[in-house]
This record gives C-alpha cells, sequence and structure tokens, in this order.
C-alpha cells in the first residue's frame, strides 16, 4: 500500500510542497494496481481530487472511490444515495468505479474495503475469450444495429482481447471513421453488463480490416 500525502495549497509558501505532492501521487498511481479516491465527506468532490482521479482513469488502473469521515455527516433516508448521486455527476467518467462510504475514525466498513480491492484488482486484469467476447458482439450488434454515415454501414467483424490491466479489446471494422464514440460507448455498456468489469477502465482499439480479405 502507497499511502499519498494531501494534495491541497494551503498557502504560497507550500507551492512546492504540493507540487512534490503531486508528482509523488502520480508516481504511486504508476505502480498501483488499483488506486482509492479518498474523497472528505465533508467537502465532496474537489477540483484536485479530479485531476487525481482522472490520472489514475487514464493509467488504467482498478479504482474505488472512498469517502471518509462519513461518521461526521447528519444522516437521513436517501443522504448516500444523494451523495452517491453527486460524486458520478462531478467524476461522470468514472460511473464504473464503487463508492464505499467509510469512517477511518470509528472504523465503519474499512474492513469491507479489502474484499473491494481484491475483486477490483481481479477486473482490472480479467481476461475473456475470444469465443465468448464474439457472442457478446453480435448479441450487441442485433440489439443496436452499427450506425450509418453517408450511406455507409460500420460493419464489424470481430475483436479480441489484446490485454489485461485494463481490459483492452481490439475490434476490427470495414471503417475507423463510422464507429462513433456513442457506439464505442455502447459496446463497452454491454461488455460491462455481461462481463462486470466494475471498478476497472475498458478500452477498445478499432482496426480496419478489408472487406474482401475478410470473406475469404
Ligand atoms: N471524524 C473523522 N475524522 C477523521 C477521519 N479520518 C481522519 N480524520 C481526521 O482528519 C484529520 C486528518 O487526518 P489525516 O489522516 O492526517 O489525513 P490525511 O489526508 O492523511 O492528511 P495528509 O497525509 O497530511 O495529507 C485528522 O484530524 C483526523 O483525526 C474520520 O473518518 N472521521
Ligand atoms: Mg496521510
Amino acid at each position: 500500500m502507497i499511502d499519498t500525502a494531501g494534495i491541497r495549497r494551503k498557502s504560497k509558501v507550500n507551492e512546492n510542497i504540493e507540487k512534490y505532492s503531486v508528482i509523488r501521487s502520480l508516481l504511486a498511481i504508476e505502480r498501483a494496481n488499483v488506486c482509492l479516491v479518498m474523497i472528505d465527506a465533508n467537502e465532496g468532490v474537489t477540483e484536485q481530487d479530479t485531476k487525481i482521479a482522472g490520472e489514475a482513469h487514464e493509467a488504467g488502473k482498478g479504482i474505488i472511490i472512498v469517502v471518509n469521515k462519513w461518521d461526521e455527516i447528519d444522516k437521513e433516508t436517501g443522504t448516500l444515495e444523494k451523495y452517491k448521486k453527486e460524486i458520478y455527476a462531478k467524476l461522470s467518467y468514472l460511473t464504473y468505479a464503487p463508492i464505499i462510504f467509510i469512517s477511518a475514525k470509528t472504523g465503519q466498513r474499512v474492513d469491507k474495503l479489502f474484499d473491494m480491492i481484491n475483486n477490483v484488482a481481479k477486473q482490472n486484469s480479467m481476461r475473456v475469450s475470444t469465443s465468448v467476447l464474439n457472442e457478446v458482439i453480435n448479441e450487441a450488434i442485433a440489439i443496436v444495429q452499427p450506425p450509418t454515415d453517408k450511406g455507409k454501414r460500420l460493419k464489424i467483424f470481430y475483436g479480441t482481447q489484446a490485454s489485461t490491466k485494463p481490459p483492452t479489446f481490439v475490434i476490427f471494422v470495414n471503417n475507423k471513421e463510422l464507429f462513433h464514440f456513442s457506439y464505442e460507448r455502447y459496446l463497452i455498456n454491454q461488455f460491462r453488463k455481461e462481463f462486470g468489469m466494475q471498478g476497472t477502465p475498458v478500452r477498445i482499439i478499432v482496426r480496419e480490416k478489408n472487406e474482401k480479405e475478410e470473406k475469404i
């Protein structure tokens, strides 16, 4: 475990310390399998939280959002759900990351964290067989037809998993330009439905393949 120093500019004098903390955090992210993004329940998601969480996401790491100091919050029914919504609204690219509400002070739910870390690490290094992957791709194509543009329709020939940490899939298509972001997002959502992959980013690499070549 690497415990990074807090990143918050408290005064001008601390600017260098802050820069150093950021560099150390980036190095820690690189070395990690799973990153816990610690949020102070009193403050909510800060700009710096967003930046650091973004780095973990870009680095393809497993991510868990940990809201600490939950003991200090006045709770009513629905408080937890409200918090979750607010967090996902601010960290919109992290909706795959589970959120856990803990108190380091009282120990509330801290024991649950370790199962979560193990699970997210597993999801981050998940392998999907080519045959199962293509079943899911074919089903996805049948539910929502690939898009057309200027009279040309996107054709998805097949896919295969290229690497893990994070799960990265290569998808072979007739024309890269037709593989719009919205369809990519749809496919990733279908993958998540079928494979779980909770707490891990998922990547798709699109490759073009000649249609005639494909028919042989
Ligand atoms: N009420 C409450 N206070 C907490 C909790 N966790 C930490 N604190 C308090 O928050 C303050 C900061 O705690 P630290 O553990 O030093 O926080 P940190 O984020 O590691 O700080 P740096 O390592 O300096 O960046 C201390 O006064 C703690 O007692 C919690 O779950 N509940
Ligand atoms: Mg500390």
